[in-house]
């Protein structure tokens, strides 16, 4: 089987979940640092589009959305699995609810300043248009309660002593979790919010010692020239069957729902229920699938 690639930068929160998804497989991996703003020419050459971080290219498979990944990753290695003792409409519900303080922690940020340099800031309020500066002052005290709320919510699901988020084993919620909490360290605003929560603290200490596994760099070319010599996985599954009006095989864009996020056109091809699969070529990466996961991404034609 092809490497695992992951295009993502380190400072990336939704990067951290997939890093951590290969500490917790114990699962070899290359690692492709993209620029953290607009223009990313050779991210977007894989993607065709779709700007947001992180990535996981299989060869000429194009896995976008860190959802995607987590999923891609527990069925090529199932074990040990993020799903521990099942419940996997739980964790996943979990996740998505702990990944609300990923906007409430960039909204406080960028409200506070301080942290980053012009272009990143310019760079996000594009992708949060409306937002302008005098906006973003007035919603901070509400998005520190908010927070809080989450934070509060968290320690209680840890009162009883349990090492992780849903019992004794960590799952993919506890990734989802403690991303969008550990960066909150990052910013004077935000990080003296954890010191009254202690269980909440001894349990991010533990899954950050979940660790990365086996990490080694790539050039981003290098990347590009291995979709060149790969060909995308053909689909061997059921294929979910299509609303009236898209076949197999329609030009179509693929627009996440995420505001800012980049759209993708490309040939519908086969996919299941969990996710949608596009087919585009380029001159440098050759024949590619570029695959969103099925959850907050619309399909139209193109
Ligand atoms: N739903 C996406 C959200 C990813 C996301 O918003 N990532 C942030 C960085 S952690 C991002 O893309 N920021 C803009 C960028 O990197 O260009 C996922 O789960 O991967």
């Amino acid at each position: 089987m092809s490497e695992l690639i992951l295009h993502h930068y380190d400072m990336s929160p939704y990067s951290e979940k997939v890093r951590l998804i290969f500490g917790i497989k114990n699962l070899a991996w290359r690692s492709v640092q993209i620029p953290m703003v607009m223009p990313k020419p050779d991210y977007t050459e894989l993607t065709g589009g779709y700007r947001r971080t992180p990535m996981l290219q299989i060869g000429a498979d194009i896995h976008c959305d860190s959802k995607l990944c987590a999923q891609v990753l527990e069925r090529l290695h199932p074990e040990p699995s993020l799903f521990p003792d099942g419940d996997e409409a739980t964790v996943w519900g979990l996740s998505r609810w702990a990944e609300t303080g990923f906007m409430m922690g960039v909204l406080i940020f960028l409200g506070e300043g301080g942290l980053f340099d012009e272009d990143f800031v310019e760079d996000r309020k594009k992708m949060a248009p409306g937002l302008d500066e005098a906006r973003l002052k007035t919603i901070v005290p509400a998005k520190m309660l908010q927070l809080t709320q989450n934070l509060e919510r968290l320690e209680g699901q840890l009162a009883d002593g349990r090492d992780h988020l849903l019992g004794g084993r960590v799952s993919l919620a506890d990734l989802a979790a403690f991303h969008t909490t550990n960066f909150l360290k990052v910013h004077p605003k935000t990080a003296p919010l954890l010191a009254a929560y202690p269980k909440l603290c001894a349990w991010l200490d533990r899954v950050a010692a979940i660790g990365h596994a086996d990490r080694k760099e790539l050039d981003s070319a290098d990347a590009i020239a291995i979709a060149h010599d790969a060909q995308p996985i053909p689909f061997d599954g059921e294929p979910a069957d299509l609303p009236d009006g898209l076949a197999y095989g329609d030009t179509v864009a693929v627009m996440p729902e995420e505001i800012g996020s980049g759209a993708v056109t490309g040939t519908l091809e086969p996919s299941d229920v969990h996710e949608i699969a596009v087919r585009r070529t380029t001159e440098r990466a050759g024949e590619l699938v570029v695959h969103f996961p099925r959850e907050d991404y619309l399909v139209v034609k193109a």
